[in-house]
């Protein structure tokens, strides 16, 4: 059987692409779109009378074989998403404007904590620096050097320009990446920059407004080298729904550097011994991101 990649789907209907560079419209076989189940799984299930039926359809990303023209199998996931619905992914570039929609340590950190409960590392991508003074780009820069320590990549792009976009590019080389941040972030704008001869459809921000025309509503992946970058909706709002407040201690990778003397400890007393709290005291957690996390924690009680 033939062999390919998914890299979009609309309608019900796969755009494939082949080994030879071809891209093949196809549909998938009916075994594939819905399968019988009595055990409830992440899977997304719908239900039908008294049986349940989880759909195992075929997603963006994945490897497909094809026989007479459907695709009648996918290969074994790397891993998966549901929202957005993509499969085997390497690497996520959490992009974020420098300005418009204004910047806030709150929402990054709240993205960087999803991305990790992924299990993916994030590379941190700050966008639109072009709108900042020389004096507010520094004080950023100096902001983001406590995200470099405890170990995430940061680049700085301006889009527009094609500032910092060669030393991106290094990092795409042969992975599937996909794009995450806020709507008006400049996600759809940054790939247009990466692969100056397309020319995807990006939103423009109106200011009265404050909402924009032309945010991205379909999973798309695009050739980069050997590798593909991924433009996708339903990775701009995030919250935290998905994560158990008590391994929220756990996204923050940086507080596993102290050692607490206690055990299920979250953290959040002030109490003689908790040495991550001692740590943010002393400034050696950045005091925003510790505020951050005892908002998240906060924000997860309030719902129970
Ligand atoms: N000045 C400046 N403007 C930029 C830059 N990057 C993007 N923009 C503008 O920001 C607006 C939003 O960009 P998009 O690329 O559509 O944003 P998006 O993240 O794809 O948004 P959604 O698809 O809604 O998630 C557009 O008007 C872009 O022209 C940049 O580096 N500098
Ligand atoms: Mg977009
Ligand atoms: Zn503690």
């Amino acid at each position: 059987m033939e062999q390919g990649r998914i890299i979009n789907l609309c309608g019900g209907v796969y755009k494939v692409l082949m080994a030879n560079g071809e891209i093949r419209s196809l549909k998938a076989r009916g075994k594939l779109r819905s399968e019988k189940a009595y055990q409830v799984n992440e899977k997304s299930i719908s239900r039908k009378k008294d049986v349940q039926y989880i759909k195992n359809s075929p997603k963006v990303g994945d490897i497909v074989l094809i026989d007479n023209d459907m695709i009648d199998s996918y290969l074994p996931r790397k891993n998966e998403m549901i929202r957005p619905d993509i499969s085997n992914v390497d690497q996520i570039l959490l992009v974020f404007a420098a300005k418009e929609p204004d910047f806030s340590f709150f929402l990054l950190d709240l993205f960087i904590v999803n991305i990790i409960n992924k299990k993916i590392k994030p590379l941190i991508v700050i966008s639109k620096i072009d709108k900042l003074t020389s004096d507010e780009l520094s004080s950023l820069k100096n902001n983001m050097e406590y995200y470099k320590k405890i170990g995430y990549d940061v680049l700085f792009v301006n889009s527009l320009n094609g500032d910092g976009i060669d030393e991106l590019r290094e990092e795409l080389k042969g992975k599937i990446t996909i794009l995450s941040g806020q709507t008006g972030a400049g996600k759809s704008t940054l790939i247009n920059a990466i692969l100056p001869d397309f020319n995807l459809r990006t939103q423009e921000i109106s200011k009265s407004l404050g909402r924009g025309k032309h945010t991205t509503r379909e999973t798309n992946l695009y050739m980069y080298e050997d590798g593909f970058i991924g433009d996708t909706p339903g990775f701009s709002k995030l919250d935290l729904s998905s994560i158990d407040k008590d391994d929220l201690k756990y996204l923050f990778e940086e507080f596993k550097d102290y050692k607490c003397f206690f055990k299920d400890c979250n953290h959040k007393e002030n109490i003689k011994g908790c040495m991550v709290c001692d740590a943010a005291k002393n400034g050696l957690i950045l005091n925003s991101r510790y505020q951050n996390y005892l908002k998240m924690y906060d924000q997860k009680e309030g719902k129970k």
